[in-house]
This record gives structure tokens, sequence and C-alpha cells, in this order.
């Protein structure tokens, strides 16, 4: 059990107590112990027993030790159990509707005895809601959205929590004596923002025809199974304690190349390679492209054979949706795609000023070990009354701090003067053009009021350009994946005004946003849009996250050229609007 898991049950145990109507000095000490265990460098499981070890951790008294070590133990802790038998599980999920907090659950309990999405759903359908206290139609309205958002996005999982996964599983997999490659493939070797499951390939002299049985038994061993779905001679399927599906192949080397290429996919790149290699008299499948007369292997053992066979050229997997690589690969006509090491800077990052964890010093070093040549410091401005944001004269003292920095950097990197600043609901700026115009990197972002009409959101988002002041128009929709929808935007219009204005439209690389996604990107190059690709580093570690955003920026083909932060710092400074 590791620490995230051991927060995570106590977070719930302090949301059920909640909707149990609990005592709130007792509902806090929950939530402060989560918080403390998502804190700690120290493996609580390994320490458990050693109660005084535990005592020394802030926020654990002599109650939340037991509990720890009845979650250490066990898996979970008595009272937990006590309330999810009362409530049942299912009643967690109801906290994943936007504006669902406990108290709203235990409102809807104890008036209709709804306990879980399904039920919400039907009392919503049956008119049951109506009446109920702060259940007005508006509120009504928005939990029906929310349940199917929440529908849509069940059964999916985040990029960084697949590749974590990923990561994790090949380490145990390469201990193995006789596995000596582990790759993954399917979406998540795409790079898709959210993946449906998680296919791993492994192959090395221990996946030989049959002799794998000693390997598929060591991957069943995989001490973080949560369930084993199926286990063949060469597969097993599992799920993990959240629930993602992974499929794990063992192939053989001399076809470990057709199956990479055949469980990368996508679908659609597959069939259609398909039929080029029956035009060309082959047969493709997961062993190997071979000859439909007699059966022949033609190519089987890496990717690039398969590809030239076919007369193509290899891909990144990025591009491989059959949006017209197969002809591109055919003509040799590949653009060569952006990748990690082109970038230069990262301009989007929060400090201890607001709701960041690091102070502008360590971003700047965390930036310079990435061997950027610049960053920006971009914190949040008043309107984000809950990350303590910036008013005008902190804004100024920012300012003056920053310059400090960069001073003390000496050269070795450039720091930038910066915010984030709320585009607030009539499209003003949150803070004085004044002071916007002092600043180097002005972010304008959208971070309340999403519920706007269409119209109005984007009337909104485009007086905020107009800004002179404005040079980084911050995650143009707002979506948090798997949780939040897009707002309703004329994404076409904003981004020809962005262009006309010269004003950049960010990539945020967040693995929660991920926005703009692939196919806003597209367009946005189409346009002729300044593009640039921030981290939205809350901490120092954070700026290692801009390799999610490259995924996506490679999946929508873009060069270097398309993306102004692969250009040194005096050329981006020319490329972005000019200061006001
Ligand atoms: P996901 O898991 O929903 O995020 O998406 P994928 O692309 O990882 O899909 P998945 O896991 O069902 O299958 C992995 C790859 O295997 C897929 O990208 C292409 C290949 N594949 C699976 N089923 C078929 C199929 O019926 N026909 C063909 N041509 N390829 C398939
Ligand atoms: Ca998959
Ligand atoms: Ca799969
Ligand atoms: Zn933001």
């Amino acid at each position: 059990m590791d620490n995230p898991t051991i927060a995570r049950l106590l977070a719930e145990t302090a949301d059920l107590l909640e909707i149990d109507g609990g005592d709130s000095f007792r509902i806090r000490s929950y939530r402060r112990a989560a918080e403390s265990v998502e804190q700690t460098t120290v493996d609580l499981a390994a320490i458990a027993t050693d109660t005084a070890q535990l005592l020394e951790i802030p926020g654990i008294g002599k109650g939340m030790a037991a509990h720890l070590q009845a979650i250490a133990a066990t898996g979970t802790m008595p009272l937990r159990e006590e309330l999810l038998a009362k409530y049942g599980a299912s009643v967690l999920d109801l906290l994943k509707l936007p504006g669902m907090g406990p108290k709203t659950v235990a409102l809807l309990w104890d008036a209709a005895k709804i306990a879980s999405i399904d039920q919400l759903a039907h009392a919503i359908e049956k008119k049951q809601l109506a009446g109920l206290p702060r259940m007005g139609d508006k509120q009504i309205e928005k939990l029906r959205k929310g349940i199917e958002d929440y529908r849509r996005s069940v059964g999916r999982f985040r990029i960084d929590i697949a590749e974590e996964a990923a990561a994790k599983l090949s380490k145990y997999l390469l201990k193995f004596d006789g596995i000596h490659k582990v790759s993954p493939a399917g979406s998540l070797r795409r790079g898709r923002e959210t993946v449906g499951d998680l296919d791993l390939l492994v192959t090395g002299p221990a996946c030989l025809p049959e002799h794998t049985a000693a390997a598929v038994a060591y991957v069943a061993a995989f001490p973080d199974i949560h369930d084993i779905i199926a286990q063949g001679e060469n597969k097993v399927s599992f799920h993990l304690a959240n629930s993602l599906q992974v499929d794990v192949r063992l192939l053989p080397p001399e076809s470990y190349g057709a199956a990479l290429q055949y469980f990368t996919g996508s679908k659609a790149h597959n069939v259609a390679l398909r039929q080029r290699a029956l035009k060309m008299g082959y047969t493709l499948s997961e062993w190997a492209l071979a000859r439909l007369d007699d059966g022949s292997t033609v190519a089987a053992a890496t990717e690039e054979e398969i590809y030239k066979a076919l007369r193509m050229d290899w891909m990144p997997p990025e591009m491989r949706e059959n949006l017209g690589e197969i002809e591109a690969a055919a003509h040799h006509k590949l653009p060569r795609i952006i990748e990690l090491a082109d970038l230069r800077g990262d301009l989007h990052m929060h400090t201890t000023a607001t709701d960041g964890r690091n102070s502008i010093h360590e971003m700047a070093e965390a930036a310079l070990e990435r061997g950027y040549q610049y960053i920006a410091i971009t914190d949040h401005s008043k309107n984000m009354a809950m990350t303590n944001g910036l008013d005008e004269k902190r804004a100024l003292e920012q300012i003056r701090r920053i310059h400090e920095v960069d001073k003390r950097m000496e050269g070795r990197i450039r720091v930038f003067t910066g915010i984030e600043v709320d585009i607030l609901a009539d499209g003003k700026l949150d803070l004085d053009d004044e002071v916007l115009a002092q600043m180097d990197i002005v972010i304008a972002s959208v971070h309340t009021r999403f519920e706007m009409s269409r119209d109005d959101m984007t009337a909104r988002v485009m007086r905020a350009m107009e800004n002179p002041c404005t040079r980084i128009l911050g995650h143009p929709t707002g979506r948090l994946l798997l949780r939040r929808e897009p707002f309703a935007l004329d994404m076409a219009a904003v981004l020809r005004r962005a262009a006309e204005l010269r004003v950049a439209v960010e990539q945020n690389a967040a693995p929660e946003r991920l926005d703009l996604c692939d196919r806003d990107l597209r367009l946005a190059k189409e346009l002729g849009c300044n593009i640039v690709i921030s981290t939205d580093a809350h901490d120092t570690r954070h700026l290692a996250k801009i390799e999610y955003g490259v995924r996506q920026l490679r999946r929508a083909w873009l060069a270097p050229e398309n993306v102004l932060n692969t250009l040194g710092t005096k050329k981006f400074l020319a490329a972005l609007r000019p200061r006001p």
C-alpha cells in the first residue's frame, strides 16, 4: 500500500463522515491526516508498526496512528467500512460530479435515499428533486450535464496515470531473467491524452514459444495486481487497484516488430496499412508481414523493416491515426515533427507567491537543470482569491523579486516577469493595465464562470485578447480531462483573431489539461497562430510534464518552427506580440 492510496482512504473517510453529519473537528482531523500522508516522504506502509515514528509526522496523533496501522495491515479501517456499509461504495462516485460536495450528498440521502450516480440520474429523470433545498432548475441541469460527462469519461485514464503504471510494471518485468525489452503500445504509445487500457509488449529469450510459462507466471505475480481477467500462453490481462486494465503480451524477438506495429494501432491506421499490404501481395498480421502466395515472412522483427517493405518511411507513433500519414510516408514526405529537445523555455509556472510550492529561485534552478534558456514566472491574479492571487501592489512587488532572481542567475538562464491574469466575466483583465504593461509575459486565462453561452464566452475571450497587454491566451478551453468538459467557445474565431493580434495560444502540458487538444492545435497551425507550450508547473517537479504536451504537438504534426518557445531568447521575444 503506497502513501497516495492511504491518503485517498483517509480523505474518503472524511467525506463519508461529512455525509454522515459527523463532528466537524473529527472530519478535519482526517482531512489534515490525508494531506500529511500525501506530503510526507516517509513510506508509511514500511514504518506502520513503529508508532513513535508515525507520531512524528505532523497531523498524526495517537488515534490517527492506530487508523494508519489498521490500513497498513488490512487495506482499510473499521470506521470507513462501517460508513461504506451504511451508504454503499457508490456514494463516493457522487462526489466526482461537478459542484457536488458531501453536504449536498447528505441532503440527497436524507431527502430521497440517493446514494449513487445511477439513483441520482433516475431521480432527475423522474423530476423527484424539484422542491428540495438548494436544488433549483439550474442546479439540477448542472447535475444532469455532470452525470453525462462523468459517464462518458469513466473507464478512461489520464496519460500520466497510464505512464506511471507502465513505468512501474516495466521496472518489475525487466528484473526477470530472459525479459530484455518492455514497450508500451496502444494509445499510450500514440500519446493520446487518455487511455482506455494499457497495452504492454514484452520480449526476450523468456518469451519464445513453449518457454513462456515461467514468464507468464512472473507477470501474474506483479504485486499491484487487483484481479486477473485472463491468463493465456503468452498473455496476461489484469486490473490494477485503480481499475486500470493492463494487457501484457509476451512475444518472441523475431516477431516483435510486427506485434509492436499491430498493437500500437490505431485501428484506423492498421486497416489502411493492411489494405496497402494486400495490394502489394502481402498480408499483415500481429505476427508478420508475409507473402500472400506462399506465406513466407517478408518482415517481422522491427517496425522499420515492415514499413520499409511496404515502401514507406517509418513514422512516429503519434502520427498513426490514418490522418494522411500513410500517403506522406509512402511519398517520403513526412514532416520532421517537434521533439522535447527542441524546447528552449517554459512560459507558465506558479510559485509560493500564490499556489505554487517552490520559490522563484528554485523554479529557475530547476529550469536551468532542464537546459532551458528562459522561463516566465506567472502567478495568479487577485480574482483567484483561494490561491492568494496577486493584487496590483503585490504584482509590482513580484516583478521586483523576479528581477532579483534574474540578476542572481547571472545570465545562465533568463527569468521573465509575468502573470497569469484572470479574464473576468465581462472579458476585462483582473489587474490594471499600467501594472500588466510592466510584465514580460502576460497570460490571460479563464478560471471562473464557465457556464456561459458560446457567444458570450467567445466575446469574453476576444475582449481579453484585444487588451494590448495580453501576449498569451492560457489553456484556451478550461477543460479538466475526465472531470470538466471544455467550455463552449467558437475556437476557430478565437484562433483567427489570435493570429491577427499575434496573441500566442497555449498548449498547457499539465496532463489534466492538455488544452489545446491535438485537433485545435492543427487548426491553430492552419490559421497561422503563434503557439507556445508550457507546463503550468506548481512545483519544480512539474516542469518534466512538458513531455505530455509535446506528444500533443506531435499528434498535431507541429514542426519546431510552429512553436515559439523553440526559439532562442531574443528571437522568442521578438516573435511575441509587441509590448504596449
Ligand atoms: P484505448 O485502449 O481505447 O485507449 O485505445 P487503443 O488504441 O490502445 O486500443 P486497444 O487497447 O483496444 O488496442 C490496441 C491496439 O491494438 C489498437 O490501437 C490497434 C490494435 N487492435 C486492437 N484490436 C484491433 C482490431 O480489431 N483490428 C485491428 N486492425 N487492430 C486492432
Ligand atoms: Ca489500449
Ligand atoms: Ca488493449
Ligand atoms: Zn490557469
